[in-house]
């Protein structure tokens, strides 16, 4: 594990939330022991929903002003590209609608994102062929890991906006991963760095008992 991967901000302030968490994954608090598909039931197993939408974080939200943002692309790229603002308004803009599934349990349904779509990203920062792994860190110092192949699938976006508003700073705000298909602990909030890997490395709450991949139809909440 490189610098790179150490927390920044992060640890000093919700050590008793994260510790509980992580008993809960010691404990694996909340499995049914089902699986299910999105084919068959649209609320995964062990989940609930909500109508608002909670915000889950370390117990710092970063404050980043646009003209301070930047997206760097590290790590198995044939374009190891620096995004400002601007260049990130200039690639390709999509508007997506998806559910949302925490692994404390509740879902949030239809929420309409927009921003840029990872296959989108992906054609303008070339992978390498032995790129299979994909690190993203924040501003907060989290850290979480996926697969290129998770990150590729064409409901995975890179948001600035939800339901037409910017998202807020509470959210993620200026950009965050949205990755529909897992746990939303894989949504990294406050994107700062991407980085390819041939090998995986993993982020924040995967050294700490959650699942490595994170899929709510199998009831994957931890590792
Ligand atoms: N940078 C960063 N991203 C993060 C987190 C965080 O603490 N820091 N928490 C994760 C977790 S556990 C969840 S459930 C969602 C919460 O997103 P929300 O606050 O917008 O609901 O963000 C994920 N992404
Ligand atoms: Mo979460």
């Amino acid at each position: 594990m490189s610098d790179d991967y150490k927390p920044g901000l992060i640890g000093q302030f919700k050590d008793k939330l994260i510790a509980s968490k992580q008993q809960w994954a010691r404990d694996g608090r909340l499995l049914t022991g089902e699986t299910s598909s999105p084919a068959r039931n649209r609320l995964p197993p062990g989940q609930r929903l909500v109508r608002e939408w909670p915000v889950l974080d370390l117990g710092v939200q970063p404050n980043i002003q646009l003209e301070r943002w930047q997206l760097s692309v590290e790590g198995l790229v044939g374009s190891p590209v620096r995004l400002t603002w601007n260049d990130f308004l200039d690639l390709p803009q999509s508007d997506l609608v998806s559910d949302i599934h925490c692994v404390t349990a509740w879902s949030r349904y239809d929420n309409r994102w927009s921003g840029v779509k990872a296959t989108d990203f992906l054609e303008l920062v070339k992978p390498h062929q032995d790129a299979k792994h994909i690190v993203f860190q924040s501003y907060d110092g989290y850290t979480t890991n996926v697969t290129l192949e998770m990150f590729s699938a064409p409901d995975v976006l890179l948001a600035h906006s939800w339901e037409g508003q910017p998202l807020t700073r509470e959210h993620g705000g200026p950009v965050r991963i949205v990755m529909p298909q897992f746990y939303f602990w894989k949504s990294a909030k406050w994107v700062k760095q991407i980085t390819f890997l041939d090998r995986d490395v993993p982020g924040y709450w995967e050294v700490r008992g959650y699942h490595n991949t994170g899929d709510p139809w199998k009831e994957e909440r931890y590792g």
